[in-house]
C-alpha cells in the first residue's frame, strides 16, 4: 500500500472509509491520522509476525530492557522515516490536500518519562530495531504521562496530561497474555515431599494487562516490542467496596511519578515497580519455556537490563520464580539471576538513592522481602569473610540497614554487571559513591557513555542539515553508520559549504521564531545568537547561574548600550517537580526577568528572554536544530552525563558547559578550541565538600556584578513579586550556595563574552560548528547500544547465523 503514490492514495481513501464510515470530504484530521497510523501498523504486522518467530524458534538470546520511563514522544514521522515511505505518504497526502507536518501535530506526545533516564530507553529502543538485535522494552502503561505545564503569570501550573483521551494507535492490547501481580497477604511454608513450600495468602491481586507497540527499525525487516502495562482488577474480592478496589488497582498505573530525582517514598511507587517487574518477568519466563530448555540455561537466552534501581526489585522476585515457582534451589537460583541481570546507574545525587521502609515493604511485598533478607545475610556474610572485624564496612554495604530496603546495593549484588553512563559518572562511581562495592566487585563496574538516536534527533528534526549532509558525504550511508558523519571534516576549509550551513541554521532559527511568536506573542531577533538551556529544572543543572547572568547583562547594558558585543536569545524550557519549591522560584524569576528585559526599550534590541511552557519531546525536536549556544551548565560531578549535550552538538550548536557528565568527552571529540568550558572542575567541586573553604558571600563582596544581581532579588527590582525569591537569595548567600553558583559566576560571564566575540568571525564559528557535527556520530545511541549489546547482554543479531 506504501509502494507508489497512486496506490497509497487509493489504500489510505479506501481504509479510511472502512474505519470511520466517512467520505474523504467529510473526514476530520484526527481521522486521517488515525487512518494512516493503523495503515502503517498493518503494514508491519507481517515482519512483526516474522520477528517474534524468528525470536521464537531462534536459539538467540533476547534482552528485556526494564525502565519505569518510556519517552518516546510521538511516532508517526519517525515510524514512516523508519519504514522508508515517507517520501510516498507525503506526495501521497499533499495530492489529496493534506500536510503531513499538521497531520504530525494531531498526534499526542506518550509522555511516559521525566527526563534524560525515560527518553535513554526510548532512543535504546530505536536503536535495538535499528541494530537487528533481539531486545525488548517493559514499562507501565501510565495514562497519564508527566503533567502538562502551564505558565500563568510567571508561576508554572500543571495540568494532567491526556495522552489517551483519543487513544492510542500503535498499541494493540493483549487480554490474553494478562497476569496477575499479588500485593499484601500472608506467607505459609510447609514442608511437602521433603522440601519447603510457600504460599502466598489472602493476597489482593491485580491484573496487569500488556499493550504492545512495534519498535520499527531504520530500514530492516526487524520490528521488535515495547510492552506496556494496564492495571485493572482482576477479582473482586467479596464482602468489599468493589469501588474502592477498582479505584485502588488501576490508580498503580494512572500516574507516572513527576519527580525526576527524589523518591517521595509513596506505597505507590513501591507497587508501581513490583507491578511492572512481576508481570515483565512472569511474561518473560513464559516466553523461553516455550524454547523447552533447561531452566539452568536461561541466563544463555535471556538478558534482563534494569534501568537505573526502580526495577531493581528483580533481583528477588526472578530468585522467588525460579525457586517457588520453578523449583530450583537457592545456589542454582542465584548463579542463573546473577548472570541474567544487569543494572544501570543514572545519578550520584544522594536524595535519589531508594530506599525503602521496612514497615512499608514487607507487609506490601511478604515473600520477596523475605527473600531480600536471605539475600542480604549471605552477602553481609561474605563480606565479613573478606574483611573480618570490619563491622563499619557491612553496614555501609548492607542492603538492609537501619529500617530500611536499599535499592542500590540489591541492584549491585544481584547483577553481573554495573554501569555509569559517562567516564567520568563511571570514574566517581568507582572511587567514591561505590567505591566499596567496586572493591568488593571490581570486574562488575564499566562504562557506557550514553547515545542518542541520530534517526529523531538528526534525521528526523533537521531535514535540512541532514539532505545537506547526504550531499556532501554522497549517500544516506551516515543514517546506518553515523561514525561517517566524521567524513564531513572535509569540508572544513569549503566556505560554499559553510556558508550552507548557515542558511540552514538561518532557517531552523526562522522557524523556530515564528513558533515563539505564535506561542508567547514574542518577537525574536535571528539574526541573534540564539542561547538555549532546555532540561528539567533543578537545582545542580544551575539554571539560576543562567538566570543571573542575564540579569548582568541588562544592567551592563542599562549602563553601557554598547555593553553586550552581539543580540543574544536567551531560550529556556524547564518542567518543575511539582513539589519542588526552590525550582519553581526559579521558573518565576526566569518569567520575571523576561518581562523586565523585554520590555524596556533601551535593551529589547539587543537581549530577549524567551520561557517555553511545556517543553517535552516534540518541542525538543523543533528548538535543538535552531540553536546556536547549548547551556550544558551543571556543577561539576553533578550531572550523570546529559543527553540534551549531544542532541544539541548534532544539530551544530556550540556547547557552553562544565566538565561534568559527558561534556567532558565532547571536549575530547571536538577539541578545547570547539566547545566553551568553565568553571571548577569535578575534581574542585568535590574537594570543596570534602574540605569546605568555600564562602559565597566572599564572592557576594568582592564582585560587584554578583552583588547587583543578588540584591535585585530582594530589593524591590521586580516589581509585585516582595519577598518572593527570598528562598533564592538565602540559598546563595545564607545557606552558603551549594552549587557552587556564585563561584562559577565570573568563568561563566567571562566565557560568555569569549562566546560573542567568536561569533563575529562568521567563517570560524561555521567550521567549529561542523566539526560538532562532524564529532558527534560516536554519541549515536547504535554505539552505546552496540558496546551494551557486546560486553555486558551478550547479544547478538537475529539476522546473524
Ligand atoms: C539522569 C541523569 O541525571 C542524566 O545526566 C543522564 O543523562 C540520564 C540518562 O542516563 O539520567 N538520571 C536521572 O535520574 N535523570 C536523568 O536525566 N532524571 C530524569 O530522567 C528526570
Amino acid at each position: 500500500m506504501f509502494s507508489s503514490v497512486p496506490q497509497f492514495k487509493n489504500a489510505f481513501l479506501k481504509k479510511l472509509e472502512m474505519m470511520f464510515g466517512t467520505s474523504f470530504e467529510e473526514s476530520t484530521s484526527r481521522e486521517q491520522f488515525q487512518t494512516l497510523g493503523h495503515m502503517i501498523r498493518e503494514h508491519v504486522s507481517s515482519d512483526w509476525i516474522k520477528t517474534n518467530e524468528l525470536y521464537r524458534a531462534g536459539a538467540k538470546k533476547q534482552v528485556y530492557y526494564l525502565s519505569i520511563e518510556f519517552l518516546l514522544g510521538r511516532l508517526l514521522r519517525h515510524n514512516l522515516i523508519n519504514l522508508g515511505v515517507e517520501k510516498v505518504v507525503c506526495e501521497g497526502l499533499g495530492e489529496l490536500g493534506i500536510e503531513l507536518d499538521q497531520l504530525e501535530e494531531i498526534e499526542a506526545d506518550a509522555g511516559l518519562g521525566n527526563g534524560g533516564l525515560g527518553r535513554l530507553a526510548a532512543c535504546f529502543l530505536d536503536s535495538l530495531a535499528s541494530l537487528d538485535l533481539p531486545g525488548h522494552g517493559c514499562g507501565i502503561r501510565y495514562k497519564h504521562g508527566l503533567f502538562e505545564q502551564k505558565i500563568v503569570d510567571g508561576y508554572q501550573v500543571e495540568l494532567p496530561e491526556q495522552w489517551l483521551r483519543h487513544g492510542h494507535v500503535w498499541e494493540i492490547r493483549k487480554t490474553d497474555d494478562a497476569v496477575e501481580v499479588p500485593f499484601w497477604g500472608e506467607i505459609e511454608s510447609r514442608m511437602e515431599n521433603g522440601r519447603l513450600v510457600f504460599r502466598h495468602l489472602n493476597a489482593e491481586t491485580i491484573m496487569a494487562v500488556p499493550y504492545d507497540l512495534p519498535v520499527i527499525g531504520y530500514e530492516t525487516q526487524t520490528v521488535n516490542t515495547l510492552r506496556l502495562w494496564n492495571a485493572e482488577p482482576s477479582r473482586f474480592p467479596a464482602n468489599a467496596d468493589i469501588f474502592k478496589y477498582k479505584k485502588d488497582t488501576e490508580s498503580v498505573s494512572e500516574f507516572l511519578y513527576p519527580d525526576d530525582t527524589h523518591d517521595d517514598g509513596k506505597i505507590l511507587r513501591l507497587k508501581q515497580q513490583y507491578f511492572l517487574v512481576a508481570s515483565s518477568l512472569k511474561a518473560i519466563v513464559n516466553s523461553f519455556k516455550k524454547k523447552n530448555k533447561s531452566l539452568l540455561e536461561f541466563h544463555d537466552y535471556v538478558s534482563i537490563h534494569i534501568n537505573d534501581t526502580h526495577p531493581a526489585i528483580a533481583v528477588p522476585e526472578l530468585m522467588r520464580i525460579l525457586m517457588d515457582e520453578e523449583g530450583l534451589g537457592w545456589g542454582d537460583a542465584w548463579d542463573i539471576t546473577v548472570q541474567t541481570l544487569s543494572y544501570t546507574n543514572h545519578t550520584t545525587l544522594a536524595e535519589a538513592l531508594e530506599r525503602w521502609p521496612i514497615r512499608i515493604f514487607k507487609p506490601l511485598l511478604p515473600r520477596i522481602f523475605m527473600i531480600v533478607e536471605e539475600i542480604n545475610e549471605r552477602f553481609c556474610k561474605q563480606v565479613w569473610e573478606q574483611y573480618p572485624g570490619d563491622w563499619g564496612r557491612v553496614e555501609s554495604m548492607a542492603i538492609i540497614a537501619h529500617d530500611e530496603v536499599r535499592m542500590a546495593p540489591l541492584a549491585i549484588v544481584g547483577s553481573h554487571s554495573v554501569n555509569g553512563v559517562a567516564q567520568l559518572h563511571t570514574e566517581i562511581l568507582k572511587n567514591r559513591e561505590m567505591n566499596l562495592f567496586y572493591q568488593f566487585y571490581p570486574e562488575r563496574f564499566n562504562n557506557k557513555t550514553n547515545g542518542i538516536t541520530h534517526r529523531r534527533w538528526l534525521l528526523k528534526a533537521n531535514p535540512g542539515l541532514s539532505g545537506l549532509i547526504t550531499d556532501a558525504i554522497g549517500g544516506s550511508d551516515w543514517v546506518s553508520s553515523p561514525q561517517k558523519l566524521e567524513e564531513l571534516m572535509r569540508f572544513k576549509d569549503d566556505s560554499a559549504f559553510l556558508e550552507k550551513l548557515h542558511d540552514i541554521k538561518q532557517a531552523n532559527k526562522e522557524r523556530l521564531a515564528k513558533r515563539i511568536l505564535d506561542k508567547t506573542g514574542i518577537q525574536v531577533d535571528t539574526e541573534s545568537i540564539f542561547d538555549v538551556q532546555v532540561k528539567r529544572l533543578h537545582a545542580y543543572k544551575r539554571q539560576l547561574l543562567n538566570v543571573l547572568h542575564i540579569m548582568h547583562l541588562y544592567n551592563a547594558l542599562k549602563k553601557d548600550p554598547e555593553a553586550l558585543l552581539y543580540p543574544r536569545t536567551f531560550i529556556f524550557g524547564a518542567k518543575a517537580s511539582p513539589g519542588y519549591y526552590f525550582a519553581k522560584k526559579v521558573i518565576k524569576l526566569i518569567n520575571c526577568v523576561a518581562d523586565k528585559v523585554n520590555n524596556d526599550p533601551a535593551t529589547n534590541g539587543k537581549l530577549k528572554v524567551v520561557f517555553l511552557e511545556n517543553y517535552r519531546v516534540s518541542l525538543a525536536e523543533d528548538i535543538f536544530p535552531a540553536a546556536d549556544i547549548s547551556e550544558q551548565i551543571s556543577t561539576a560531578s553533578k550531572e550523570a552525563s546529559g543527553t540534551g549535550n549531544m542532541k544539541f552538538m548534532m544539530n551544530g550548536a556550540m556547547t557552553l558547559g562544565t566538565l561534568d557528565g559527558a561534556n567532558v568527552e565532547i571536549t575530547d571529540l571536538v577539541g578545547r578550541e570547539n566547545i566553551f568550558l568553565f568553571g571548577l572542575t569535578a575534581e574542585e567541586v568535590l574537594d570543596y565538600q570534602h574540605n569546605g573553604g568555600y564562602h559565597s558571600l566572599e564572592y557576594y563582596h568582592h564582585d560587584e556584578r554578583i552583588r547587583g544581581v543578588v540584591d535585585q532579588l530582594v530589593n524591590g527590582f521586580f516589581p509585585d513579586t516582595e519577598n518572593h525569591f527570598n528562598e533564592i537569595y538565602d540559598t546563595l548567600l545564607g545557606h552558603n550556595d551549594q552549587y557552587f553558583v556564585l563561584r562559577d559566576f565570573a568563568s561563566y560571564a567571562e566565557a560568555h563574552q569569549e562566546i560573542s566575540r567568536s561569533y563575529l568571525d562568521r567563517n570560524a564559528w561555521l567550521q567549529k560548528s561542523l566539526v560538532n557535527i562532524a564529532k558527534s556520530g560516536y554519541f549515536s545511541s547504535d554505539r552505546t547500544i552496540m558496546e551494551y549489546a557486546d560486553q555486558i547482554w551478550k547479544v547478538q543479531s537475529a539476522l546473524k547465523v
